[in-house]
């Protein structure tokens, strides 16, 4: 497996872990940090034996925001001509394997967006997540602006963004921002117990029910009912989906391959 500099990869089973790891830099997201990221998704997404991924940081930071320091100099006509945080600043979005973040501690900015970026957030009791962007005369540029909008509506985004205020676990899991609060010290354990879960199912029911459930952001709801059905119904070719109701008739566990 590839070692990278700003973040340690691992594989537990069919479940492929990343932990951002800039320690001293509360894991703020450079350039450099993000390529890693980008790689050891492209390698997950192309490894056969990974079902599932988990993205996580340390106990006091998920990711403190993008790199203040390194956007501190840059201008806008290099930012417009490199389309700045396009392309590899997003590749947790276009993921087609599932992506769990497993958020303790500050998930602010770049943080706060590249957790939004994963299919579901499970928090620690103290994690704390934020827009604080026009703190510094800017405003969210990873998708914050759209995905916290969908995520809590728009008072709680409006709040958050206009004021630059921190939103803590418990308010982040009635708000619908996280799936679930854990407390710190089981963090990792839970959220492995779910990718595990997840790992253990037929890889194209789950990359089809994951679809389907994006598409509702994209899509009329007749045209994602519709889109629904013709993927529910393109089940019906998966071995899978046989083996699966196969074996709740024959009261086993289903032994999936997959296909
Ligand atoms: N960038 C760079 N370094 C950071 C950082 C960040 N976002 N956050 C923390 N650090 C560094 C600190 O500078 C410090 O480094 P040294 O001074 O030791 O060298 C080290 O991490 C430890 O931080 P603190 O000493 O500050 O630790 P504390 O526990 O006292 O405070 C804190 C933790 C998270 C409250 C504080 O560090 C903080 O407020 N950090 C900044 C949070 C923030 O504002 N995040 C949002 C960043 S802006 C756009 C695209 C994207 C964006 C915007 C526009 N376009 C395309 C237009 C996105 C922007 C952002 O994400």
């Amino acid at each position: 497996m590839a070692t990278y500099e700003n973040i340690l990869v691992e594989t537990r089973g069919g479940v492929g872990l990343i932990t951002l790891n800039r320690p001293k830099a509360l894991n703020a997201l450079n350039s450099d940090l993000i390529r890693d990221l980008a790689a050891a998704i492209d390698a997950f997404e192309a490894d056969p034996s990974v079902l599932c991924m988990v993205l996580t940081g340390s106990e006091k930071a998920f990711a403190a925001g993008a790199d203040i320091k390194e956007m501190s100099v840059r201008e806008f006509p290099d930012t417009y001509t490199t389309d700045y945080m396009a392309g590899p600043w997003e590749r947790a979005s276009t993921c087609r394997k599932p992506i769990i973040a497993a958020v303790a501690g500050y998930a602010l900015g770049g943080g706060c967006e590249l957790a939004m970026q994963c299919d579901m957030i499970y928090a620690a009791d103290n994690a704390k997540f934020g827009q604080p962007e026009v703190n510094l005369g800017t405003i969210p540029g990873i998708g914050g602006s759209q995905r916290l909008t969908r995520a809590v509506g728009k008072a709680k985004a409006m709040d958050m963004i206009l004021t630059a205020r921190n939103m803590d676990a418990q308010e982040a899991e009635r708000s619908g921002l996280v799936a679930r609060v854990i407390p710190l010290a089981n963090l990792m354990e839970e959220t492995m117990k779910a990718a595990e879960k997840i790992a253990s199912l037929s890889l194209p029911a789950i990359l089809m029910a994951k679809e389907a459930v994006n598409r509702s952001f994209e899509l009329t709801l007749a045209e994602g009912v519709r889109f629904e059905r013709r993927l529910f119904q393109s089940t019906f070719g998966i071995a899978d989906r046989k083996e699966g109701m196969m074996a709740f008739a024959e009261k086993r566990k289903p032994g999936f391959v997959h296909k």
